[in-house]
């Protein structure tokens, strides 16, 4: 029989970006140079794919600290960025740490503590529980930063003082709703301060413009990308809003629910900023197995972003 024509638009800019392709490079590296274990305190990126091979080659991963022995081996902070306890806490017990924090959070980190060095309050818009929201917020004092996810948290929000206010973001949130949120707080609060751009990194705005491209066009589109990273949920989200509502996150081929193919001849695909292209691949293969696909991708820019690993790993 013949197999059913399936056109895949796959999305561009997709995958890594350069913040994630230095923490699993920091891991690996660090893995040559000191042997195995390396502790690292949380997922590196929000991938099982990556864990788990990070983990093969002799990758710890903890939690906490706490859960690490004192045997001088070395711990790699995620790339989600970790509160100023962690690295003090490290300190005090003379641990050897490696920071994985992308340099687009950690400018986050640094611009925190400027507004506050200036005496602003300030209101970061994030996902409550998120690692990288409880990393900022643990730069400064409790009751420094004030978290908000919506426009109900900005008209519910009690300040300290509304003429000394700033400003930041998460760096994987949607782009619109932050807009918005934004927007409202502008409204409510006209002396408050902000980045000159947004936090939003380039990798996020990025991926969702590229979703936004093939998103109408598509029958149905899939996102790698695991059920925990904020960036990859964000550009699900992104492809229903804009004219996709059959989209769906999913962490490999193995997840793909063949029944809903049905009547399906355009699928876009796209993966999240820590899901690795192998992945993207299976997928495709898989098409390939049971449709005669034919590949389109859609480029909205290149991207040449790289991020240096720290010197104490550089060759
Ligand atoms: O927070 C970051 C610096 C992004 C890291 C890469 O993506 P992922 O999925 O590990 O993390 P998010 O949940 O933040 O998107
Ligand atoms: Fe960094 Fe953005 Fe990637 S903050 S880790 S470049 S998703």
């Amino acid at each position: 029989m013949e197999k059913q024509v399936l056109t895949i638009l796959l999305a561009a800019p997709r995958g890594f970006c350069a913040g994630v392709d230095r923490a699993i490079q920091i891991v690996e590296l660090a893995l040559q140079k000191y042997g195995a274990p390396v502790y690292v305190r949380h997922e590196i990126v929000h991938n099982r794919y990556v864990v788990d091979g990070l983990r093969a080659k002799g990758a710890v991963f903890v939690e906490e600290l706490d859960e690490i022995p004192d045997d001088g081996q070395p711990v790699v902070f995620s790339a989600h960025g970790v509160p100023k306890s962690v690295p003090d806490a490290a300190r005090q017990r003379q641990m050897f740490f490696i920071d994985a924090t992308c340099p687009l959070v950690s400018k986050v980190h640094r611009e925190a503590e400027r507004h506050h060095k200036n005496g602003r309050q300030i209101i970061l818009i994030g996902h409550k529980g998120h690692p990288e929201v409880i990393g900022t917020m643990g730069q400064l004092p409790p009751g420094a930063v004030l978290l908000v996810e919506t426009l109900e948290d900005v008209a519910a929000l009690g300040v300290d003082d509304e003429a000394n206010l700033a400003w930041c973001s998460q760096t994987t949130l949607s782009v619109d709703d932050t807009a918005a949120v934004v927007d409202a707080l502008r409204a409510r609060f006209p002396e408050i301060e902000g980045p000159h751009k947004e936090d939003i990194c380039y990798a996020t705005t990025n991926r969702q413009a590229a979703v936004k491209a093939i998103a109408a066009e598509s029958d149905m589109l899939l996102v790698l990308g695991a059920p925990n990273s904020s960036n990859s949920n964000r550009l699900a989200e992104v492809a229903r809003i804009t004219g996709c509502p059959r989209a769906a996150l999913i962490e490999r081929a193995a997840d793909i629910d063949w029944a809903l193919f049905d009547g399906i001849q355009t699928l876009g695909l796209t993966a999240g900023a820590s899901a690795p292209d192998i992945l993207v691949e299976e997928v495709i293969d898989s098409c390939r197995a049971r449709f005669d696909v034919r590949v389109e991708e859609v480029r909205i820019t290149e991207e040449n972003v790289i991020f240096k690993v720290p010197r104490v790993l550089a060759a």
